[in-house]
């Protein structure tokens, strides 16, 4: 909104010209959700513990025991304030920052969904995983076919590190895309298990993808980096950063000891929005890369299931996902966390290199 108030004002006065640059809204949006965050954080913490929104928590993990009643559904806190940012600082007749946001909304609704029934619970049980996973594909059908019928969204599959090689999966582009968010967004929601685990490999990612989606936008920028262009993408950056300030504020409250889970309704939007972006710039495998750490996770889900199946019982980890291996081979809760966001830091930085390592 102040992008269109505030622009038209520079033809008498050209200080305004600021707000045209995605840099410098890009800025103000992430300041904006960080400090709506701070401000509006213990209110809302006061709110969902009003509410009973108290997280239920497993008898076995002893070391959790404390944390029962923390209020969750945090994830509503970062919607708004994000909400907010965008649509201060974002440029609205954009279509991409409409399509992210619904990816965002949508999955959170599904998301919301899921939090609500397991409150109403007792033991904690959802909607079952056949409605989840149909609630997701729907949300993550409709921007697909949306970004498929767009004509200047390409259905060709780059592959980081290779200059020229590009794999065209003509309409199976669409369930490929639909993977990739629905994908990401359970592996997030896998990984939000221990104060700030999820939030801050969320974070690095969406910086990383908010210079990918840049550079996408960015006609001379794209040509000299080869990456895909794409007019109109630019805007998005101002949307990751309103995704990394809200992020940011939500870590505030959610780092350790945590006052507050995101629920559901957080690390599922968050999980398919970071699958969007990555379709959004054409770097779906690089999210593979920036969130080896939410790969991880999954793969040791994967890989314990399995073998428990398979061998009627035995365990590859002490418990899967990989958080509570280290945690039940007692590594202190807020070591793991910092372990990990490390590690993340260190896949963001590689999947960077993608960008001159041809
Ligand atoms: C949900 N939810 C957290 C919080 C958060 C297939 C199976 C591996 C699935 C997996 C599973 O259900 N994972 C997804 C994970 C829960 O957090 C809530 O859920 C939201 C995210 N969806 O926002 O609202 C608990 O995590 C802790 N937490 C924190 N800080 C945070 O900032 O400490 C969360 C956020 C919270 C809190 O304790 O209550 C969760 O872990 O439940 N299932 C599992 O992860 C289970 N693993 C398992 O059964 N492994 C088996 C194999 C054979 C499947 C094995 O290895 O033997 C474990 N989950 C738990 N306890 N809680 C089992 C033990």
């Amino acid at each position: 909104m102040l992008y269109h108030l505030l622009v038209p004002l520079s033809s008498d006065w050209i200080f305004f010209n600021v707000f045209r640059y995605l840099s410098f809204r890009s800025l103000a949006a992430l300041i904006t959700a960080l400090l709506l965050s701070i401000l509006l954080g213990p209110r809302c913490i006061a709110w969902l513990r009003r509410l009973k929104c108290g997280q239920y928590i497993h008898e076995d993990v002893s070391g959790h025991a404390s944390k029962a009643g923390t209020p969750t559904m945090g994830g509503l806190m970062i919607l708004c304030v994000f909400a907010v940012s965008i649509l201060l600082w974002s440029d609205l007749t954009n279509r991409y920052v409409w399509q992210t946001f619904f990816v965002f909304a949508g999955f959170g609704a599904v998301g919301l969904w899921d939090d609500m029934v397991k409150l109403r619970n007792q033991k904690n049980r959802g909607i079952s995983g056949r409605r989840k996973m149909a609630g997701q594909i729907c949300v993550a059908g409709i921007a697909m076919v949306q970004l498929y019928l767009n004509p200047d969204y390409g259905s060709q599959l780059t592959i980081p590190f290779f200059k020229e090689v590009t794999i065209d999966l003509g309409l199976f582009y669409v369930p490929f895309g639909i993977f990739v968010m629905v994908a990401a967004s359970n592996a997030v929601n896998l990984t939000d298990g221990l104060d700030g685990l999820a939030i801050g490999p969320v974070i690095v990612a969406c910086l990383v993808f908010s210079i990918f989606i840049y550079i996408t936008g960015n006609a001379r920028l794209s040509s000299y980096l080869l990456v895909p262009y794409m007019q109109g993408v630019g805007e998005v950056t101002v949307v990751c950063a309103a995704l990394v300030g809200a992020g940011l504020g939500f870590l505030w409250f959610n780092a350790y000891p945590a006052q507050i889970f995101m629920g559901d309704v957080g690390s599922l939007s968050l999980g398919g929005v970071l699958g969007y972006l990555a379709l959004l710039c054409k770097q779906e495998l690089v999210l593979s890369v920036v969130g080896g750490l939410f790969v991880a996770e999954t793969l040791s889900v994967i890989l314990q299931v399995s073998y428990f199946r398979w061998t009627g019982g035995k365990r590859i980890f002490r418990m899967a996902p990989l958080h509570h291996h280290f945690e039940l081979k007692g590594v202190p809760e807020s070591k793991i966390i910092i372990r990990f966001w490390i590690t993340s830091i260190l896949l963001g930085l590689v999947a960077l290199s993608v960008l001159k390592l041809r």
